[in-house]
């Protein structure tokens, strides 16, 4: 670990003031390297009071530690605090032939995104953002449905975390309280040679703990805590690829189905420059969501085809 991330660790563990000689003597570091590490932590938006004679206290805040979270998934994990996007890291990472179930981790973003190029909001505080690239080596149609299987684990993760029953809206959202709190993105590369998906790259974008969106969004998102998180980032993200890898797909399936917003609802949906309506009625394994028009007709939906307008 690094010293900063040393020394959040410290102040991480205890309530009350840390004088700067002891912070000096755990960590076998100077005061000055102290202070340095200090303004460290402040750069990444921790709040920590400092007083005279008694020393530092963490007051509000967390930091992204890859160790931590190596502890907790079976993934190795590396950061780019205040990244561009994740899946571009990811996608370099692919390029410099690093191995596969590896997790490109970021606290912000400049130019995060979604589906269909759009935005994703990725503040410098309270979020946290990640792409774990896989590598699948198979045809297309038995790629498992990554976005469905990524989905279940965070409902799981946050269950097992904090008792609190997220929802998952068709196809790649997480919502609670009926706001999104979270977005999938998948994409993949194929080999031209070989027919077969080589590189898979899964992105998340979470809203954590952040209270203030921009105007566009603001009445359709929102953050799993509003202050005090009861958990850390680390233990959310290292419980959410926990779950990932060690649950069986099908329960991962299973509770995806189990938390959709949709199914048995009502949707409307633009397709070809046209709006339909229809009953949702069931969600396939490979992600696509079969509709029953009005008339009686059945279309199968797929995510990358189109968004509900709403359900
Ligand atoms: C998604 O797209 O929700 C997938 C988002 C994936 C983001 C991750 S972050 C790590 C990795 N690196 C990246 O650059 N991307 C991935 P979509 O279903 O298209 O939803 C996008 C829409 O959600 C926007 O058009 C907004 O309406 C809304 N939105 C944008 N930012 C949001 C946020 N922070 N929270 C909730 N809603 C948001």
């Amino acid at each position: 670990m690094k010293t900063y991330e040393r020394l959040f660790d410290l102040l991480s563990q205890s309530s009350d003031y840390i004088s700067g000689e002891k912070l000096a003597q755990d960590l076998g570091i100077s005061r000055t390297s102290i202070w340095k590490a200090i303004q460290r932590l402040e750069k990444e938006g921790l709040e920590i009071d400092s007083l005279k004679n008694r020393g530092y206290r963490l007051t509000s805040g967390d930091l992204l530690i890859p160790e931590k979270i190596e502890e907790i998934a079976p993934i190795t994990v590396s950061i780019n605090p205040h990244c561009q996007s994740t899946q571009l890291d990811a996608k370099a990472g692919i390029e410099a032939n690093q191995a596969s179930n590896h997790l490109y981790l970021a606290s912000s973003q400049s130019a995060g995104r979604g589906r269909f190029g759009r935005d994703f909001y990725s503040p410098k505080q309270g979020g946290f953002y990640m792409s774990l690239h896989l590598r699948p080596n198979l045809p297309f149609d038995q790629v498992p449905a990554y976005t469905l299987l990524t989905a279940g684990a965070i409902y799981q993760a946050i269950k097992n975390l904090t008792l609190i029953d997220v929802d998952i809206k068709w196809v790649n959202d997480i919502y609670y309280q009926n706001k999104k709190i979270a977005g999938i993105l998948t994409e993949a590369t194929s080999s031209i040679e070989t027919g077969l998906v080589t590189d898979l790259i899964i992105g998340v974008g979470f809203n954590f703990c952040i209270s203030d969106f921009p105007d566009q969004i603001k009445d359709k998102a929102g953050s799993l805590f509003k202050q005090n998180p009861p958990i850390s980032r680390n233990e959310l993200i290292g419980e959410i690829w926990k779950c990932f890898y060690q649950l069986p797909s099908d329960q991962l399936i299973y509770l995806y189905k189990k938390r959709s917003l949709v199914l048995n609802r009502q949707v409307r949906f633009l397709k070809n420059q046209e709006n339909y309506q229809g009953l949702a009625k069931e969600i396939s394994d490979k992600g696509q969501l079969l509709i029953q028009l009005a008339d009686g007709q059945e279309i199968w939906l797929a995510s990358g085809e189109v968004s509900l307008q709403s359900w």
